[in-house]
């Protein structure tokens, strides 16, 4: 699961989407500006952010893959057969299947604002798993959702792998904790359960590598958003007068991508006209990063009671079981 799409999608008349432009250029007319991170997701940063889970650098994915797999067994034993494995964000075809082959699960529900991605993950699922119900539900997790009566009766496992709950800053992440609470039915009996991936707070080198790779994947994956804007909102923004930057904000525990205007430049966007000084920046993504009890912390104000925690074995990633 990524961060790709939490906002709901208008398309007015010229097939523009509405919701990008108003994020834009709120975003713009911001001080400091920012743009939210689920713009990112074209389907040109949607492949710039599959090639990112593949850099060197880039240890999250490969972690908590790690970790997946060598847990099952354990998995198995705290969770328990014929759950409703409901997952917020589509599915990725690497991590979801690990975990579904370790608890044999009753039903799969992946839970998606994209109908597209949603479709594709739930098909090759399926394929993967024939005896399998597969429901998937095109909706806005953000929410809380109701779920398909076919999982009614069904005890209830949330996954939210990824550590895209670290794209939010905590006021957020707790309302969405709350969210997926009300979504799995916490108030209604049988008590479920939450299988997460949170990124861990590491020597600094480490973190801003994983977010500006040698070979410049991540700063691509960051300026496509400037083409985005120039391609879909009739943007003039000069592409070659912004860098990509990744700086550890200490204070926040979180890695911040911004785009920096490397001289002083002006531009319009949807019509309407800004200018950066050099040295400005827009704001495009945060990803925070926890310690054991920072990771606690947040799940307890959402809602959730930590079971059980692992982590790989450079202890750089960790997923973690709770309970409603
Ligand atoms: C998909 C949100 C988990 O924050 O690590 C990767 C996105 N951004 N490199 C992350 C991302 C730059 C990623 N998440």
């Amino acid at each position: 699961a990524t961060d790709k799409g939490i906002a709901l999608v208008d398309r007015d008349e010229d097939g523009v989407d509405r919701a990008f432009r108003e994020d834009v250029l709120a975003g713009l007319h911001h001080d400091p500006k920012a743009i939210p991170a689920r713009w990112f997701y074209d389907a040109e940063g949607s492949r710039l952010f599959e090639k990112i889970t593949q850099v060197e650098e880039y240890y999250p994915t490969r972690s908590e893959t790690e970790i997946l797999g060598a847990r099952g067994a354990e998995f198995a034993e705290l969770i328990g057969p014929g759950r409703a494995v409901v997952e917020f964000g589509s599915g990725s075809s690497v991590k979801t299947p690990l975990l579904l082959e370790a608890i044999d699960p009753a039903a799969y529900v992946p839970l998606d604002i994209s109908g597209d991605f949603l479709r594709e993950s739930a098909a090759a699922l399926g394929a993967k798993f024939p005896g399998l119900p597969v429901h998937p539900v095109e909706a806005d997790f953000m929410r809380r959702v109701t779920l398909p009566g076919e999982v009614d009766k069904l005890g209830k496992l949330g996954f939210f792998p990824g550590s895209t709950i670290g794209n939010m800053v905590p006021r957020t992440a707790v309302d969405l904790l709350r969210s997926m609470r009300a979504t799995l039915g916490a108030d209604e009996g049988a008590s479920p359960l939450l299988l997460i991936g949170m990124d861990l707070i590491k020597d600094r080198a480490v973190l801003e590598a994983a977010y500006d790779d040698a070979a410049g994947v991540t700063a691509a994956f960051n300026l496509n958003l400037v083409t985005r804007i120039n391609r879909e909102l009739g943007g003039t923004m000069p592409a070659d007068a912004f860098a990509h930057e990744a700086r550890w904000n200490d204070d926040l525990a979180r890695i911040e991508m911004h785009l920096v205007a490397t001289r002083a430049v002006a531009f319009e966007v949807s019509g309407q006209r800004f200018a950066m000084e050099e040295g400005e920046t827009i704001h495009t993504e945060n990803s925070h990063k926890f310690t054991p009890r920072t990771a606690s912390l947040l799940l307890l104000a959402g809602g959730w009671t930590p079971l059980e925690r692992w982590t790989d074995e450079q202890d750089r990633f960790s997923v973690i079981l709770a309970r409603a």
